[in-house]
C-alpha cells in the first residue's frame, strides 16, 4: 500500500509539499473521495493506533489477559492498538470474588502490558447487572448498595491514575419500547444507584473520565432516549459524568443505524465525550469493510467521539467468532473491513480534534473545592512557520490534583520525533504518564514520542497526558524534533 512507501525515508522531504497542495485541492473540492485519499496518504498511519492518533483519537481492543502468552495475538496488539479494556477481568465476578476480598492480578497484567506498550486503559465496568460475584447476586436492598458503593470505591481506588475512562455503570437500561430501567438486583436498591456510583467513582479516581456504557443505543430509539434523558438530568444536577459509551456490536439483525452519527452528535451537544467501546459488526468482505469505514467516519466527524474499540482482535477471539466480526481472521491476517478501517481513518486533511474534558462537577469528597474546578482555555497553538514544533497545555486542575493534555503541533517539515520539556512547581509529582515517555516525576522533565505517535506530518499534531498531584504545570513548554 502506498501508505507504507510514502512513509519511507526517501519519500519525506517531498510528501508534506505534495500534501500541503493535494489537502488545498482537496478543500475546496469537498467529498472527491479519489483526491482525499491520495492526500492524505502522504501522511497516514499505517496502525490503526497511529492513524487514529494523528486525528487526536485512540484506537483499542479489547484484551483476554490468558491470551497475552500467544504471540500472534500480542504481536497484533502491540502494533496496532493503543487502548486495551479488559474483557472480563475488570468485572465485578473477577476482582471481589468474596466480599472484601480483591483480586487484581489479571487485571493488573493487562494495566502492566499497556503501561511497557505507550497504550492507555478503559476500564470495564464498575457496576453491572452481570458478572456480579455469586455472594453479591444473593443481596439486596441497603446491604446491596453498600457493597456495590464499596467495590466501586475498592476497585478505582486501587486503579487510581491508571485508568483512562471508567465504564463506571454498564448496560441500566431495558430493551425494547419502554424506555425503563433494566430490572436488576442493583436497580431494586433504588432508582439512584447509577448516580450514587458515579459520585463513589469520581470520589476515588478524580482523573478518570467515567462513562455509562450500553448497547442498543447506538441510533436513537427509546432506550437510547432514556439514557440521554439521564445523561441530561445528571448533567443539570451535577451528578459527576463525562462520557457515553456506545457499544456498536452489529449484525443484520442490528445493523449500524443510518443516524448514529447524530445520536451520537445529541449526546456530545449535552457536554460530554462519546466513545465507540465494544465495536464488532458480523459479515465478512465488503460488506463488513463498507459498515466499518461508516462507523469510523461517524466517529471523526464528532469533535468530542475521542476513541474506538473493537471488542477482540481475530475473529476467534470475539464472542460471537461463528459471526466473524473483527479486523484480523483466525490466523491474524488483515481482512478487507481492517483495510477499510484504516483507510477511513487516514481520510481527509485535518479533522477537528476531541477536546479535554473538564471535571462535570466538584469532584472528590475528601477535599471538596468551593468552587467547581478550573479549566484552562484549550490550546490554541498556531503551527510553526518552519521545522520544528510546539507545545501547548491544558489543565483540568481540582484541589491537590490534574490531568495535563499537551498536543504538539509539527512545522512545516513534519516530525519523525519529539521531545517536549516543561518544569513542574515544586511538590508536584507525575503519577502517571501516556502516549509519551517521561524522564521524570517532578522539576524540569522531558516526554519523548512513542513508537506510533512520533511521526506528525506537516502542520499536523498529536497529544500525550499525564497526571499528578499537586499544581500543574505554568508556562509554555518546549518542543524539539528528535
Ligand atoms: O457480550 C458481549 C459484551 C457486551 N457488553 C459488555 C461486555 O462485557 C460483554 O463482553 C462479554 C465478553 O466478551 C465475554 O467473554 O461478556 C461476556 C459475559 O457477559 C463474556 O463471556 C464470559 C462467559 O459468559 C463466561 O462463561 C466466561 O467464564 O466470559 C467468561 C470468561 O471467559
Amino acid at each position: 500500500m502506498n501508505h507504507v512507501s510514502a512513509r519511507g525515508s526517501g519519500r519525506r522531504t517531498t510528501a508534506p509539499r505534495l500534501r500541503a497542495a493535494l489537502v488545498s485541492i482537496a478543500a475546496g473540492v469537498v467529498a472527491v473521495g479519489t483526491t482525499v485519499a491520495i492526500a492524505s496518504s502522504a501522511s497516514a498511519g499505517t496502525t490503526l493506533g497511529a492513524s487514529a492518533a494523528e486525528k487526536g483519537r485512540y484506537f483499542g481492543t479489547a484484551v483476554a489477559v490468558n491470551k497475552l502468552s500467544d504471540s500472534v495475538y500480542v504481536g497484533i496488539l502491540n502494533r496496532e492498538f493503543n487502548m486495551v479494556t479488559a474483557e472480563n477481568e475488570m468485572k465485578w465476578d473477577a476482582t471481589e470474588p468474596n466480599q472484601g476480598q480483591f483480586n487484581y492480578t489479571n487485571g493488573d497484567r493487562l494495566v502492566s502490558h499497556a503501561q511497557a506498550n505507550g497504550m492507555r486503559v478503559r476500564g470495564h465496568a464498575l457496576a453491572w447487572h452481570s458478572q456480579q460475584p455469586g455472594w453479591a447476586q444473593n443481596l439486596s436492598g441497603s446491604t446491596l448498595r453498600s457493597a456495590m458503593l464499596n467495590h466501586v470505591t475498592q476497585v478505582a481506588t486501587h486503579y487510581k491514575g491508571k485508568i483512562y475512562a471508567w465504564d463506571v455503570v454498564n448496560e441500566a437500561f431495558a430493551d425494547g419500547g419502554t424506555g425503563a430501567r433494566r430490572d436488576s438486583n442493583l436497580q431494586r436498591t433504588g432508582n439512584d444507584w447509577i448516580e450514587a456510583a458515579f459520585r463513589a467513582a469520581r470520589a476515588a479516581d478524580p482523573g478518570a473520565k467515567l462513562c455509562y456504557n450500553d448497547y442498543n443505543t447506538d441510533g436513537q430509539n427509546a432506550k437510547s432516549n432514556a439514557v440521554y434523558a439521564m445523561v441530561q438530568d445528571f448533567k443539570s444536577r451535577g451528578v459527576p459524568i463525562d462520557c457515553v459509551g456506545f457499544q456498536s456490536h452489529f449484525n443484520s439483525a442490528s445493523p449500524v443505524p443510518s443516524d448514529y452519527q447524530a445520536n451520537l452528535q445529541r449526546f456530545v451537544n449535552l457536554g460530554l465525550d462519546v466513545q465507540i467501546t465494544e465495536l464488532d459488526i458480523e459479515g465478512s468482505g465488503s460488506t463488513q469493510a463498507d459498515n466499518y469505514s461508516r462507523v469510523v467516519r461517524a466517529c471523526l466527524a464528532i469533535a468530542r467521539c475521542t476513541g474506538i474499540t473493537v471488542w477482540g482482535i481475530r475473529d476467534s477471539d470475539s464472542w460471537r467468532a461463528s459471526g466473524t466480526p473483527l479486523l484480523f481472521d483466525n490466523s491474524g491476517n488483515k481482512k478487507a473491513a481492517y483495510t477499510s478501517t484504516l483507510s477511513a481513518l487516514n481520510e481527509g486533511g485535518t479533522t477537528t480534534p476531541p477536546t479535554t474534558t473538564p471535571p462535570t462537577t466538584t469532584p472528590p469528597t475528601t477535599t471538596p473545592p468551593t468552587t467547581p474546578p478550573p479549566t484552562t482555555a484549550p490550546p490554541t497553538t498556531p503551527p510553526p512557520g518552519n521545522g520544528g514544533c510546539t507545545a501547548s497545555v491544558s489543565l483540568n486542575s481540582w484541589t491537590g490534583g490534574f490531568v495535563a493534555t499537551v498536543r504538539i503541533t509539527a512545522g512545516s517539515a513534519g516530525l519523525s520525533g519529539w521531545v517536549v520539556g516543561l518544569t513542574l512547581p515544586s511538590g508536584t509529582l507525575i503519577t502517571n504518564t501516556w502516549s509519551a515517555q517521561s524522564s521524570g516525576t517532578s522539576g524540569s522533565v522531558t516526554f519523548r514520542n512513542v513508537s506510533y505517535n512520533g511521526t506528525v506530518g506537516a502542520g499536523g499534531s498529536t497529544e500525550f497526558g499525564f497526571q499528578g498531584t499537586g499544581n500543574g504545570p505554568t508556562g509554555t513548554p518546549t518542543c524539539s524534533p528528535a
